[in-house]
């Protein structure tokens, strides 16, 4: 290959700068990497751009990434979920990133030697990014074009300017053999102009990359978004508001979470990569499937039907023994039972399936919701519009199951089916299609490894079998007996319960605290440990602590 390798310097002494320089074979070749780098920064800039016109699921970064979600395998899901928490959307990105980082130096070094391969190695990304916009559940034609012009935009970014690299480079190496002087004398002119020009391409080129990337990014998020769609929401009074809180629901334990959690520390999960941007003068709900008078809702008509509060505790089927992804808040929605029997469901009908309007789908066994419970059509949270984060502008909830098999973000869509004729997301990858909640406690004071004095020591948590209720916590200390914990009030069977129990004389020394409890059906808490995947973590939580 006709790599200059001469390591001398212009007549003037200085070295060469530009792709042809006199550095050598490594200068040569980190160009060529850089260009890989920029032509990609170029593709991905280009790709936000145009997806700030049709829709940020096209945006080629986050096509990839989502269609990354749904196929990994359910063991690598609960990895994620378990080692980055809430995190695991930014650890994803950055992950495609680097590999992205990592194939474009190597397409630029490719692109030295052979610049359409080089080309067609970006191009390749483009229709990976086609490939992965088309393969999302909610796809429309349109998420495919930012990906394309990613693909045509990277490709010639880096086919054209190789080319030049390659001219400066080998044009020079025919003229004047390494190790020979003169070198650059036959064309020196020509040699400095593409040097030029693949300097100032490259230039321009990672400029037009950051403009699109960054201004992508903000025309996107400023034509979708809809905070101020939020504000204009009015919410009408409840026809049926929730009875007061008992006084008592609360320990005040220091480090004890709070009985309702405020919207800002609800727990987030779901597999959106970026947030479905939903104006509710643009949202309609459509109910159909198995029904005798299929219907259309608008924003405006849920509003006007009689709204309920309800104060019910939500909780995920990945929360692991002892974990957060479970949270309580007081929501406002339209009765789902009532908006089921007005469209007439038909005898055979098993299954309510209900769709996100990022193509989520949710199953919830259709006896749980028409049995009496107060499953709702919620769209409110603690007194205002919905979050985004939290489904805005409308999301089902049904006490007693798992938020995959009952509380569909972003709702647009509700069928009547049966579970023979339709398996949701979930049920797909091998989650319990009913997803029942299973009784969980958990110690939240002293926190694990807690020092704490010698003598009568505080212990507290939180204890949740939504529907069923909480009877009674039990707290014993070093496999001991087991000893009842206070239970503060009862708000009701679709609300977790605190706890608390002073653990009298308490002796120097790592002593561990476990905690069970039992539902009002009288089932205790089981002891062996189960991991979530399928149908919900079991076993009770321990803390160890050293008493001081
Ligand atoms: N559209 C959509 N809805 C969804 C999900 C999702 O991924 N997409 N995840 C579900 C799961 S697994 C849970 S536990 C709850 C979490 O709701 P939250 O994020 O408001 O706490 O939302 C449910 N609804
Ligand atoms: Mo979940």
């Amino acid at each position: 290959m006709g790599c200059v390798s001469d390591g001398r310097e212009r007549a003037d002494g200085t070295p060469a700068a530009g792709p042809g320089g006199r550095r050598g074979r490594w200068t040569v070749l980190a160009w060529a990497g850089l260009l890989g780098l920029v032509a990609a920064g170029l593709a991905v800039g280009v790709g936000e751009a145009v997806a700030a016109f049709t829709g940020p699921a096209g945006a080629p970064v986050v096509a990839v990434g989502s269609a990354a979600i749904d196929l990994a395998p359910t063991p690598l899901k609960e990895y994620a979920v378990r080692t980055f928490g809430t995190r695991d959307k930014a650890v994803l990105l950055l992950g495609i990133h680097t590999v992205t980082a990592l194939l474009a130096l190597l397409a630029g070094l490719l692109a030295y030697r052979r610049p359409a391969a080089g080309a067609a190695v970006v191009a390749g990304f483009g229709g990976l990014g086609v490939w992965a916009a088309a393969s999302r559940p909610a796809a429309v034609p349109t998420d495919a074009l930012p990906s394309v012009a990613a693909g045509i935009a990277g490709a010639a970014a880096l086919w054209w300017p190789a080319r030049l690299l390659r001219g400066a480079t080998t044009d020079r190496t025919a003229a004047a053999p390494a190790g020979e002087p003169g070198d650059g004398a036959g064309r020196p002119s020509d040699d400095r102009t593409s040097r030029r020009t693949v300097l100032a391409a490259t230039g321009a080129t990672a400029a037009v990359a950051a403009l699109g990337a960054v201004g992508g990014r903000v025309l996107g998020e400023s034509r979708t978004d809809v905070s101020a769609a939020r504000r204009a929401v009015r919410l009408p009074p409840p026809s049926r508001a929730a009875a007061p809180l008992p006084a008592h629901v609360h320990p005040t334990v220091p480090g004890l979470s709070p009985f309702t959690t405020a919207n800002a520390d609800f727990y987030r999960v779901d597999t959106a990569l970026t947030l479905p941007m939903i104006d509710p003068r643009a949202w309609a709900l459509r109910i159909h499937g198995m029904v005798e008078r299929p219907t259309v809702l608008t924003f405006d008509e849920l509003l006007r039907r009689p709204l309920e509060e309800m104060d019910h505790t939500l909780t995920c089927v990945s929360n692991e023994v002892g974990g957060r992804y479970a949270g309580t808040a007081r929501w406002l929605g339209a009765p789902l039972p009532a908006l089921l029997r007005r469209a007439g469901v038909r005898a055979g009908a098993d299954q309510l399936v209900g769709r996100s309007k990022d193509g989520m789908t949710i199953g919830t066994p259709l006896d749980a919701v028409l049995d009496g419970r107060r499953a709702l059509l919620a769209v409110a949270m603690n007194g205002e519009p919905l979050p985004v984060a939290h489904g805005f502008p409308c999301r089902s909830l049904v006490p007693g199951l798992y938020g995959y098999t009952s509380a569909t973000k972003w709702l647009v869509d509700l069928e009547v089916t049966r579970f023979a004729a339709f398996d949701p997301y979930w049920v797909r990858r091998g989650w319990d299609r009913t997803g029942e909640v299973r009784t969980a406690s958990r110690i939240e004071v002293p926190a694990p490894f807690a020092r704490v004095p010698a003598g009568d020591v505080t212990v507290a948590g939180t204890a949740w079998a939504t529907h069923r209720g909480i009877a009674v916590v039990e707290v014993r200390i070093d496999g001991g007996a087991w000893r009842p914990a206070d239970l503060s009030a009862d708000a009701g069977l679709d609300l977790w319960r605190q706890w608390s129990h002073t653990w009298r004389g308490a002796a120097p020394g790592t002593h561990r605290i476990e905690v069970r409890a039992t539902d009002t059906a009288g089932a205790v808490q089981p002891e062996a440990r189960r991991p979530p995947f399928p149908s919900g973590a079991t076993g009770w939580h321990s803390t160890v602590v050293t008493v001081v």
